[in-house]
């Protein structure tokens, strides 16, 4: 029999058996069966008082309710409240007395939703204790943003034009804006002020990057396409390469700007420039794709983009390139470094689940961040909390994670 056939008679078995399961229930148990969103009422007594909300209304089918069980495994939400050290399990706000159970990832890492919408949420960036993201729920793209140490969720950019992939370092949000899709514009807002900033036109739909005062973009000014820098503190704008060939992902960490580049050649190379000396070097000369670099210090790390995809790491004050992953049978990709941890996104060659790592440098100890059966990945690092697009609730939504280990 074909997959395909296989399937679809075993979608249609399990489909015919909840029907006479939910015809004959009634009959034998007397339960009530209504709607599919009762089969999740199984929040024990000790969620449900810590929630502060009384058991009918944890009961009803309340995205809220429904988001906060999700937070927490079967058995802590299972568990007595005396079991737990402050006598309370309160998934939906962090409780570390549930940290890590919600996403499968290690014991080392305290999770928590940043955003949970029914809209599609995505690209989450951290810096400090602002989270920003890609928006759809007002039916185009906007950029919001949640302070972690107030807690308060507001608007970044909204309105007609699609606003996306935002970046953010301290209180100085990025993101890209388009009315058209044929042109798109680079804006900064200023999170004390409110002031939103134009600062260039005619850009690549490349993902700004911003740190140290530093933003970094692809323009369509000259040739193929060119890094460009943005100085917030003298507002001067410097085009950072000149070459007729493909420039791209460019990231930077306020001293150095990092980036792919095919000049040498048909595949890419990774290429640095240090901002305070003017002075670039070439980081790889592989005839292979050495794509979407990230750096944080003395250390760049990349995507090997090919077969079976790693993640490679180069120190500029030593001058060596170390083999961070070496898996035939899994899939790293897209990774990000902040201090000594480098998060990336993995999965198996044969499924399909992506999932959020973390390599901590120290120890050369890799970890799970999450494992759960739905996709995590486009995942960010900002010192020891990790943020990444969530699909554990069929809808993309934001997660975070705090690395305590
Ligand atoms: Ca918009
Ligand atoms: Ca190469
Ligand atoms: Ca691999
Ligand atoms: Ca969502």
């Amino acid at each position: 029999m074909e997959e395909k056939q296989r399937k679809a008679l075993a979608v249609v078995v399990v489909v015919a058996l909840i029907a006479a399961a939910s015809f004959l229930l009634p009959q034998i148990t007397g339960m009530a069966v209504s709607g599919a969103g009762q089969g999740k009422a199984k929040g024990n007594v000790c969620m449900k008082e810590c929630m502060g909300i009384n058991a009918d209304a944890y009961d009803a089918q309340s995205d809220l309710t429904q988001y906060c069980v999700s937070q927490c495994n079967p058995a802590i939400e299972n568990s007595a409240c005396a079991e737990h050290a402050d006598g309370c399990c309160v998934p939906f706000s962090g409780d570390p007395d549930c940290g890590g159970a919600a996403g499968g990832g290690e014991t080392c890492f305290l999770e928590s939703a940043v955003v949970l919408d029914p809209a599609k949420q995505e690209k989450g960036a951290i810096s400090g204790n602002i989270v920003v993201w890609q928006d759809l729920r007002n039916g185009n793209h906007d950029i919001y943003m949640r302070d972690l140490s107030t807690g308060i969720e507001s608007p970044v950019a909204t309105g007609a034009a699609n606003q996306f992939t935002p970046d953010v370092d301290g209180n100085v949000v990025v993101w890209l804006e388009s009315t058209d899709s044929v042109n798109y514009k680079l804006y900064m807002k200023d999170l004390i002020t409110s002031t939103v900033t134009e600062i260039a036109s005619n850009v690549k739909t490349n993902a700004p990057k911003i740190s140290g005062g530093k933003i970094v973009w692809v323009s369509k000014n000259t040739g193929i396409q060119d890094i460009y820098m943005y100085d917030i503190s003298s507002g001067a704008t410097t085009q950072i390469t000149d070459e007729w060939a493909y420039q791209g992902n460019p990231y930077t960490d306020g001293n150095r700007i990092v980036w792919e580049d095919i000049r040498a050649g048909l595949q890419t190379d990774i290429y640095m420039y240090d901002i305070s000396t003017g002075i670039e070097t070439q980081i790889t000369s592989t005839i292979k794709n050495e794509v979407k670099p990230s750096i944080d210090g003395n250390r760049i790390v990349w995507e090997y983009s090919e077969l079976p995809y790693e993640i490679y790491m180069y120190d500029i004050s030593t001058g060596t390139t170390t083999q961070i992953t070496a898996t035939s049978d899994y899939y790293e990709q897209d990774p990000e470094i902040s201090g000594d941890l480098i998060v990336y996104q993995k999965r198996s060659v044969d499924g399909q689940i992506w999932d959020v790592y973390m390599y901590d440098i120290s120890t050369g100890t890799e970890r799970a961040v999450t494992s759960s059966a739905s996709h995590e990945y486009e995942c960010s690092i900002d010192g020891n909390k990790i943020v990444w697009m969530d699909d554990r609730n069929g809808n993309y939504d934001i997660y975070m994670a705090e690395y305590t280990c």
